[in-house]
Parts: C-alpha cells; sequence; structure tokens
C-alpha cells in the first residue's frame, strides 16, 4: 500500500516552500526580489516594489502629501514630488537604471568618500554606496501619513575590498510635505576611521541660468573648476558658467530661489560641515552622456557633505548622523 502523503503536502503548502517530489507540483520558483519586498512591506495604494527584468528594483511610494521612487540599489531617491506641486528632485531622462550604474539625478549615496578615492585612483569616484545593493529594513506608514523607510547597506566582499573598516551604513527616508534623508554611519570596528560623504542631491529648478542660492554668504569654498582655489562667497550664488564649489564650514540651510517656477527651495542640514554646489554646464554635461540635450539648465545640485578638511573622524563604536530636509515655498 503507498504511503499518503497529500496531508503532508498540505501542510508544506502553507509553509510556501513545497518540495516537488512529494506534492509532485512544479519545482519551487524563487521569488523575485520584488515579489519578496511586497510580501514583506507593501502597504495597499501607498508602498508597492517593481523590478525591471535586469533586476532593478524600485520601490513605488504614493501618499496624500507627496509621491516618490526609490531605488533598492543605493536606497537612491530617483524622484519626489509634492502633491499639487512640480517636482523638487530632478532625474535626466537619460539616466541609467541598472545593477551597478550610477544613477544621473535623485539624491545620490556618496560613501564612504567624496569626489575622488584619497589613494586610489582606480576607485569609483564618490565611494561605492550608491551602486551596490541596498537591503529594506523597516517601512512605517506614521500617524501623520508619512511614510518612513529605512536601509541598510549590503555588506560584501566587493564593499570591504574597497572599504575594509567595519562599519554599518544606513539611509532613513521619509516622504511627506517634504522629504527627509538621514544617512547614518556607524564605526563597528576597534580603530577610528576617515568618513568623507555626501547626499549629492539633484533639485528640478526653472532655468540655472535665472537661478540664485542663498544661505552661503561669507562662507569659504574650494573652486574645482579653477583648480581648487580656495575663495569667499559674496552674497547669493549665480551661474554662468560651469559651477563647482566645495562650500566648508557652512551653516546647514539655504535656499534655492527659482523665479520661473516661482518658488524657493528650502535645504536644512544636521551633521553636515560641507555644502557641494555644482552645475556641469553644456560642455561637461554633454562630456558624461547621460544629460539630455539642454537638461543641464533644469537641475542644480546643492548637496549635503562632509568633504575635504571638514571630513568626519569616527571613533570606535560612534555612530554619525547627517540630515537633510527639502522642502518648497512660493517665491
Ligand atoms: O559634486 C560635484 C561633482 O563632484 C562634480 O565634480 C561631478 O563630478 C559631479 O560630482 C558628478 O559626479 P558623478 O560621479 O555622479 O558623475
Amino acid at each position: 500500500m503507498q504511503p499518503d502523503f497529500s496531508g503532508f503536502a498540505l501542510v508544506l503548502c502553507s509553509e510556501i516552500f513545497v518540495n516537488a517530489e512529494i506534492a509532485n507540483l512544479p519545482r519551487k520558483i524563487p521569488m523575485s526580489q520584488a515579489a519578496e519586498l511586497n510580501r514583506r512591506f507593501a502597504i495597499a495604494d501607498i508602498l508597492a516594489f517593481e523590478q525591471s527584468p535586469d533586476g532593478f528594483v524600485v520601490a513605488q511610494v504614493t501618499t496624500r502629501h507627496a509621491s516618490a521612487r526609490i531605488a533598492l540599489q543605493g536606497a537612491h531617491v530617483m524622484s519626489y514630488q509634492p502633491a499639487g506641486q512640480p517636482p523638487l528632485i530632478w532625474l535626466s531622462k537619460l539616466a541609467k537604471l541598472a545593477p551597478g550604474k550610477s544613477i544621473r539625478g535623485g539624491v545620490p549615496v556618496c560613501w564612504p568618500w567624496f569626489g575622488a578615492h584619497p589613494s586610489n585612483a582606480q576607485f569609483p569616484g564618490h565611494g561605492f554606496a550608491r551602486t551596490v545593493p541596498w537591503q529594506l529594513i523597516e517601512a512605517t506608514l506614521l500617524p501623520d501619513h508619512r511614510l518612513h523607510l529605512e536601509f541598510e547597506l549590503v555588506q560584501s566582499d566587493a564593499t570591504r575590498a574597497r572599504w575594509p573598516q567595519p562599519s554599518t551604513l544606513r539611509n532613513s527616508v521619509t516622504v511627506g510635505p517634504e522629504l527627509e534623508v538621514e544617512l547614518a554611519t556607524t564605526n563597528t570596528g576597534s580603530v577610528p576611521f576617515e568618513l568623507g560623504q555626501a547626499l549629492h542631491t539633484y533639485f528640478e529648478i526653472g532655468d540655472i541660468r535665472q537661478t540664485t542660492i542663498t544661505g552661503l554668504d561669507a562662507c569659504d569654498y574650494l573652486d574645482k573648476v579653477d583648480g581648487g582655489t580656495r575663495k569667499t562667497q559674496h552674497g547669493a550664488v549665480d551661474f554662468s558658467g560651469e559651477t563647482d564649489r566645495i562650500y566648508l564650514a557652512t551653516h546647514g540651510h539655504c535656499e534655492i530661489h527659482d523665479p520661473l517656477l516661482k518658488r524657493r527651495i528650502l535645504v536644512t542640514s544636521t551633521g553636515s560641515h560641507s555644502t557641494v554646489v555644482w552645475s556641469p554646464w553644456t560642455e561637461k554635461a554633454d562630456k558624461m552622456g547621460d544629460f539630455c540635450p539642454e537638461g543641464w539648465t533644469s537641475m542644480v545640485c546643492v548637496e549635503t557633505a562632509n568633504a575635504a578638511e571638514d571630513v568626519i573622524q569616527l571613533a570606535p563604536g560612534a555612530t554619525h548622523r547627517m540630515t537633510a530636509q527639502y522642502r518648497s515655498i512660493g517665491l
């Protein structure tokens, strides 16, 4: 008499995993990453995950306050649009959305160094955090209907080969009437290390040639378009060509004045001593290959950072938190 496995198969099915030899069912099909994320974190009509054929996973956020898209790779905010307003965050129409590629636009996480690696030119500019996998740790709809997502960088042989210092990195993103981002680096080792970082944020503007930035008056800056020469800012920052400046010892608040979109974008930060301002202008943008023609006129980077002489020395067991908050108000 043949043993009866039907009850056994029924129990197994409830455990999701089914052994095909016993239940004579199709072999277990691995769940896609997006399907697994939807199973664990989806919130009806508010949070869902999509995956492209080559495995690029994006969180789609829709709240009463704003909508946003966040790539799992790099915990990279790709878009943020407050309800009833134009987008606040710019994303290139030619942005490459593929595993291992940096994304032109949004809020790239530059970590654990800013710019070129201090000693190894072979290492990627702005660190590796933005081009490696991250995992979602938590998704919470707050009582005021802001959505809070917490991501953690997945350590691997590839990351340790470029950064052997024992550490953890989390990126928290809160989508509400403003966009809030927090980078938290913890030194889990036994020796201090030097940390350079930035939220390399691209903002949507009407026209860079009519845009100004206040809040950096009297700050020193390193002018990367002029050999890194140290200079002092007088009055508002305006734009008449390629602009690439690391402002030092900044005060945690600046404003982007946009007369065409008739708004000011307020950039407020904590745990950041540097502010980087960047407009590639036409020639550099054309060379980069992921700007559409004239795309450079509709974006400006104002980056919350710790760079150059402002890098952080992080003691064993310590955590450094750097936050940025973005919101827009009428002119
Ligand atoms: O933050 C300004 C900057 O360092 C520029 O020098 C330019 O290189 C820009 O970042 C973009 O860098 P990426 O590596 O994203 O192409």
